[in-house]
């Protein structure tokens, strides 16, 4: 249903995205759906990131004092403001970053949601009464305002990382400084402008509360290694944390980071196995295979294997590839040429290491001309080789059998990421044993779903190679604050801890 659909222009015209803003730029923005140029958009200059950072440090002295509930009221706007808009934005994530219509959407809904969340925190940004050891003393703990945060994210959920990282901060009393994807600015730039919205609807918020870095890695190294940040949330992947990560820790900055997953499901021999085949067909292949919470390896019990794997063949052979915007397709473009090379090479690499690949071709027939359109693969491997351990974005699903569920956990454990798991399973030992301390070691643990589509209450965020770092939900937002704990004396004496005698 294509031709119900806006075109991409009218889209970023019903955005607020003005001819000056999308053309005569240095940066080309293109689209995976068929590669064609949306907007030429113009690049932050290096030489302006000093004013950037000097705005956003006047910025933070004016939204540090106004009242959390108050800067509550910003997000409940920014939250108004993104239901007015989701279609529209839903589509433009489509048109960037080609996901399919009801993807691009739930990435809006999951904007609106962390707002809505981020709304009920500013009133609860509680801190600690702590019993002092002192007679007429109290102790206590509170959360303050940190400082400029600076954001950086990925093209695959190119406004919904934002969106868990800026509701919070701004909640929290911190500016924002963005750093999208060079593959993504449009979405960023239609981001700001709904924010504008709610910006001028609250009245009297500061000037630069979210400013704008658009363009390449200079511009990300300048904010990754400016002391007037101190707090970088980084989504990408282990390579970029690897570089940036030590930058912000020689300045003792703090880093949230989100990076590479190797996401595994155990399949035991009690699982329902048509929720299963459900369950692995949406996450192996949604958002063709480019979330970092994708699955990527299946560990199933050699007495279901073969019934399974079959199962799976016939599930990936019938999947609707195409235009994400046409009604029913379900998998759409990879993002670049780029990333078709490197699923070819993974694939490559799988056989030479002893696996054997269905699927995993590129398809030209009934798709739109221009982008890179791909049958997802699914690739029985001998073991966990070394192209299994590696991360690689795009719709292929290693599978392994085992027999005993130990060896099952420790398959799921022996790799360098450790973002997202589950376990389907009707026998509640393994389910147990999954979750318990000697369990997964992933940032996310799963039973009987998924390992992506993760809703926004929870903590998101994983170890090893993920980087460690905490977003969206739970307390994330202790990541956003400084914590300070605070003594008060209310007697006539003064004690010393420890009873330290000290007289003069
Ligand atoms: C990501 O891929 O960077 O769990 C984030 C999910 C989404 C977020 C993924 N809610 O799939």
């Amino acid at each position: 249903m294509k031709d119900v659909v806006m075109t991409a222009e009218h889209t970023l015209e019903k955005l607020g995205l003005t001819a000056a803003e999308l053309t005569g730029g240095t940066l080309d923005v293109r689209s995976p759906i068929d590669g064609r140029v949306l907007a030429r958009v113009h690049e932050t200059p290096v030489a302006e990131m000093d004013a950037v950072f000097a705005r956003a440090t006047t910025a933070f002295k004016a939204w540090r004092t106004v009242p959390a509930p108050r800067r509550g009221e910003l997000i409940r706007l920014l939250g108004e403001e993104l239901r007015a808009a989701k279609e529209d934005l839903g589509a433009l994530v489509s048109w960037e970053a080609g996901k399919i219509t009801s993807e691009g959407l739930g990435e809006v809904q999951e904007m609106i949601d962390i707002c809505d969340f981020a709304v009920g925190l500013s009133r609860q940004l509680y801190g600690l009464t702590i019993a002092s050891e002192r007679p007429g003393h109290r102790m206590m703990e509170t959360w303050h305002p940190a400082g400029p945060v600076g954001v950086i994210s990925a093209f695959n959920f190119p406004v919904a990382v934002w969106s868990w990282n800026a509701a919070l901060a701004l909640v929290c009393g911190d500016p924002v400084i963005w750093k999208p994807s060079e593959k993504t600015p449009l979405t960023a730039m239609a981001c700001q402008k709904i924010l504008e919205k709610a910006v001028a609807r609250f009245g009297d918020a500061p000037d630069g509360l979210l400013q704008l870095l658009i363009g390449g890695a200079d511009l990300g190294k300048a904010l990754v290694a400016s002391e007037a940040v101190p707090i970088i949330s980084a989504t990408g992947s282990t390579r970029m944390g690897r570089a940036v990560a030590p930058i912000v820790a020689q300045r003792f900055g703090k880093c949230i980071l989100e990076l590479g997953g190797n996401n595994a499901m155990i399949v035991g021999p009690s699982a329902d196995l048509e929720m299963a085949v459900r369950a692995i067909v949406f996450s192996a292949v949604g958002t063709a295979g480019q979330r970092c919470t994708s699955l990527r390896r299946l560990i199933v019990h050699n007495s279901i294997r073969a019934d399974l794997v079959a199962r799976l063949k016939k599930a990936y052979a019938g999947l609707p590839i195409g235009d994400p915007l046409a009604q029913g397709t379900l998998v759409g473009p990879l993002v670049d040429e780029a990333s078709g090379q490197a699923m070819q090479a993974a694939l490559k690499a799988a056989e030479a290491e002893g696996g054997t690949v269905f699927g995993g071709r590129r398809v030209t027939d009934g798709v739109p001309e221009g982008g890179v359109y791909m049958q997802p693969a699914i690739v029985e491997m001998p073991g966990q080789t070394e192209i299994v351990k590696t991360e690689t974005f795009a719709p292929i699903l290693y599978v392994m059998g085992y027999d005993g569920f130990d060896e099952a956990l420790e398959m799921q454990n022996d790799v360098p990421q450790g973002l997202s798991s589950c376990v389907f399973t009707l026998n509640m030992r393994e389910a147990e044993q999954f979750l318990s301390p000697a369990g997964s070691d992933c940032g996310i643990a799963n039973v009987n779903i998924g390992p992506s589509g993760a809703e926004i209450g929870g903590a998101f965020g994983g170890e090893k190679e993920t980087g460690g770092g905490r977003e969206s939900g739970s307390d994330a937002w202790k990541g956003y604050m400084r914590r300070q704990t605070n003594t008060i004396n209310y007697s006539a004496e003064l004690p010393l801890a420890q009873g330290v005698k000290f007289d003069i």
